[in-house]
């Protein structure tokens, strides 16, 4: 009796990229897999390891006799079902912000604190944001050998962590912008973006984003911090087991279409040197090393996009600070940063179905 897997969301963006992954595993342990998704995308047949598999409609009866229900959807939706999937016997893993800062839902990074996924009193796993998501596997890695103690980072984030409405808007401002020489005089980005017709009314950016850069991501909280700050804080804390650690964070948007990145600043309790940091990333499994400055060979998005482990590079031993470490790291924010570690979850969890 093989586990049964739920995908609910089966065609968004990132269910797109979760049947990538279910496709490209070598073996699964699966015995059905059954895609769920709005009544709108209900019928349609998308295949599965081989097997054409058509979308149900979200009901609560498609979830009787599944065993583990990923959710990739907006976070209303996550709320008002996961929790359906959950009475039907279900385990909901879910990769919305709707549970994650709930005590009594796990927030979960496999390599970093697996054990977490027994602790689920209702029923439900949370999947964290994929920014933080993004700096976990570098920084769990080290914190386990050198206790993280303070943490401020920045992020150069892609469009896609918007959805297809942040690739429509970048693509558009492309082109909007392709072959003038703009970014000269301040405004004239703006204007070549009037006049293409691209006003801000509906953009999901606040600002001009085709040659520019955005210190803006999610919504505004208050005393000047963006959701994704705050969650930056709150879900690095809950992940790595560290409740008061000092962390800051400023979210910053990019002209990048996939793959977030970070400039990382860790504060660590103990000493810790450059070719100690190599060889914890080299001994984690999920981290990627490139780390040549001598070479120029660092990460960025557009080498790093499409892949799943996180790319760590430029390591230095902060000059003025003691015990502290900056680097730059790349993950992909649809995989890593979200289908990725759902689907990794749902992995971590199949034996106890199996
Ligand atoms: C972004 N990180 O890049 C966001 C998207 O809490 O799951 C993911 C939001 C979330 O805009």
């Amino acid at each position: 009796n093989r586990p049964v897997l739920a995908l609910v969301g089966a065609t968004g963006a990132v269910g797109s990229v979760m049947i990538d992954i279910i496709n490209a595993r070598e073996t699964v342990p699966w015995g059905e897999i059954r895609l769920i998704a709005s009544a709108r995308s209900a019928g349609r047949k998308l295949t599965v390891r081989g097997e054409e598999i058509t979308v149900r409609a979200l009901a609560p009866e498609v979830f009787d006799g599944v065993d583990i229900a990923m959710f990739d959807v907006p976070d209303e939706i996550s709320a008002e079902w996961a929790p359906i999937a959950a009475e039907r016997g279900a385990v909901a893993v879910d990769n919305s912000g709707a549970f994650r800062m709930d005590d009594d839902v796990p927030l979960v990074v496999p390599e970093v604190n697996a054990h977490k996924v027994a602790e689920r009193p209702r029923g439900i796993i949370a999947n964290p944001n994929c920014t933080t998501l993004s700096m976990m596997a570098a920084l769990g890695a080290l914190h386990r050998e050198f206790g993280l103690k303070e943490l401020v980072v920045a992020s150069y984030q892609a469009v896609s962590g918007a959805g297809a409405p942040g690739i429509d808007r970048l693509y558009a401002e492309l082109e909007a912008v392709a072959g003038q020489k703009l970014g000269v005089k301040a405004g004239d980005v703006r204007e070549a973006l009037a006049a293409a017709g691209l006003g801000f009314e509906d953009s999901p950016f606040p600002a001009p984003l085709a040659l520019n850069v955005v210190p803006w991501a999610g919504s505004y909280k208050g005393d000047g911090w963006t959701s994704e700050e705050l969650k930056v804080r709150n879900e690095s804390r809950k992940i790595l087991g560290i409740p008061d650690l000092k962390v800051s964070a400023t979210c910053v948007r990019v002209p990048v279409i996939t793959t977030h990145s970070l400039a990382v600043h860790a504060v660590f309790e103990r000493e810790v040197t450059v070719e100690q940091a190599h060889k914890v990333f080299a001994a984690q499994p999920t981290v990627v090393l490139v780390d040549e400055p001598e070479q120029k060979k660092f990460p960025t998005p557009a080498d790093v996009v499409g892949e799943d482990p996180t790319y760590v590079g430029r390591v230095r031993q902060a000059l003025d600070f003691p015990n502290t470490l900056d680097f730059f790291v790349c993950g992909d924010n649809l995989r890593k940063g979200a289908a990725l570690n759902t689907y990794e979850i749902a992995e971590t969890l199949a034996p106890e179905f199996g």
